[in-house]
């Protein structure tokens, strides 16, 4: 093996990142959010970073596949998913149950794997490109736009979160469809997105109709969506796309599961459905794409396992005629740096990314990202294009160590009851 590809070293740090008070179907977001940063090491001492999800469960098979890196080469990336096989261990599937509350799906033990591993994925991609001076896009046979799209994000949500010492931002609440319109405003304003997301389930669905009829009022002939996580019931959701269908770009997880999906889809009156719960793992496609249960598949390279599982996911939604465009979680500008490599090489991505990025006021990297006209210009830098602040990554470490325990996890769920202790996880379909 030529020594300058060989991992010498993988660094893990778990961290805490300040979250706002965003609602949705299952509650609110924590005050803070964990992630994990990892760090791929060669032996010339080139670092390759990641970025995944920070929460206890995916921290132990991190930890057991940081052991086992070390004195493999840089480019066997197919190798890291057998030796995740090998030491990872199996966790128990069906003690997983739905991804914070399903908000990602449900989540299987082969998704969980495939969630930490894509964050080892990427580093080892990042240390390549480096180790080589090829930018990540040109690992992945490279890129066929040189800017990507995202989307405006907008939430629901309260101006601070409950109890003192809490981080609070300048953003305002937002509960009504005029506070829903004075943050597209400020979205559009500032960063230029030519398209607004809003996350529903979160009041009744009257309510959410008046605030997408608000933004379309205001924002003529923008492309809107709205995506109420599987809150709906079949009627519901088909009553909604009716109302909507002149505005709506597409009704995202309006209801649960295949089932659910599938006969609104047959209903919708041509708003397509998109998905980030319905369709996220290669085993959930047959049945899906066969019952045309949805028509475009959120892709998130966290969950599907790296950004060349995402690549071939592209492939297999083009050859059914399935759209494609990118799911976000809480994340930082590591990840969003993987995902505008990604995105840059897939022909078919047929619709602005979704980002929380604007959301988020802490980040490990030196330069954050800046969204001009909507869209990120895609790095020609070698690797990723991005450079850990290590200042910033050892205090947001130093939150996660002095953390009693509560936010490791997060929790949508737990963090309502701190405002409201009689709220119970919602049953779905809610309404
Ligand atoms: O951050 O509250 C949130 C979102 O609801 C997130 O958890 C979802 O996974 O953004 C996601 C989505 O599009 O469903
Ligand atoms: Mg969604």
């Amino acid at each position: 093996m030529n020594t300058a590809l060989r991992i010498e070293e993988v660094r893990l740090t778990p961290i805490l990142i300040a979250d706002p008070p965003l609602l949705n179907v299952q509650g609110v977001h924590q005050p803070y959010t964990p992630r994990l940063i990892i760090e791929v090491v060669t032996a010339e001492g080139v670092v390759g970073l990641g970025e995944t999800y920070g929460d206890a469960k995916f921290l132990e098979p991190a930890r057991a596949l940081a052991a086992a890196l070390p004195g493999r080469s840089v480019t066997d990336v197919n190798g890291l998913y057998r030796l995740a096989a090998e030491v990872c261990g199996r966790p128990d599937g069906a003690a997983l149950g739905g991804d914070v509350g399903g908000l990602r799906g449900t989540l299987s033990a082969d998704k969980l794997l495939l969630s930490v591993l894509s964050g080892f994925e990427v580093a080892l991609l990042d240390a390549q490109g480096r180790t080589l001076g090829v930018p990540v896009h040109a690992l992945l046979g490279g890129k066929v736009r040189d800017r990507v799209d995202y989307s405006a994000y907008l939430f629901y949500r309260w101006a601070e979160h409950p109890g003192a010492d809490t981080p609070r931002d300048d953003w305002g609440a937002a509960l009504d469809p005029a506070g829903i319109v004075a943050q597209a405003r400020r979205f559009t304003e500032r960063y230029g997105f030519g398209s607004i997301k809003l996350k529903g389930g979160v009041f009744e669905p009257d309510q959410e109709i008046a605030a997408i009829r608000a933004l379309a009022g205001a924002f003529p002939g923008m492309p809107l969506r709205l995506d109420p996580n599987g809150g709906w019931s079949v009627e519901t959701s088909v009553r909604v796309a009716h109302e909507l269908r002149d505005v709506l770009e597409y009704l995202e997880d309006p209801a649960s599961g295949t089932d659910g999906m599938a006969a609104v889809a047959a209903r919708a009156e041509g708003v397509p459905l998109a998905t980030n719960m319905c369709v996220t793992t290669v085993q959930e496609i047959p049945e899906a794409f066969a019952r045309g249960a949805v028509q475009v598949v959120l892709s998130d390279h966290h969950y599907w396992g790296g950004l060349r599982r995402t690549v071939e996911l592209a492939a297999v939604c083009r050859t059914f005629g399935v759209g494609l465009s990118m799911h976000s979680n809480t994340h930082l500008g590591i990840s969003l740096a993987a995902m505008t490599h990604v995105a840059s090489v897939v022909p078919n991505l047929d619709y602005a990314c979704d980002t929380h990025y604007p959301w988020q006021s802490e980040d490990v990297i030196t330069a954050p990202h800046v969204f001009e006209g909507g869209a990120l210009t895609v790095s020609d830098a070698p690797g990723l294009g991005v450079e850990l602040d290590r200042e910033a990554l050892a205090a947001l470490h130093k939150r996660w160590v002095e953390d009693d325990g509560r936010m490791r996890d997060r929790d949508d769920v737990a963090a309502m009851r701190v405002a409201h202790p009689d709220w119970e996880q919602p049953v779905m379909p809610r309404w």
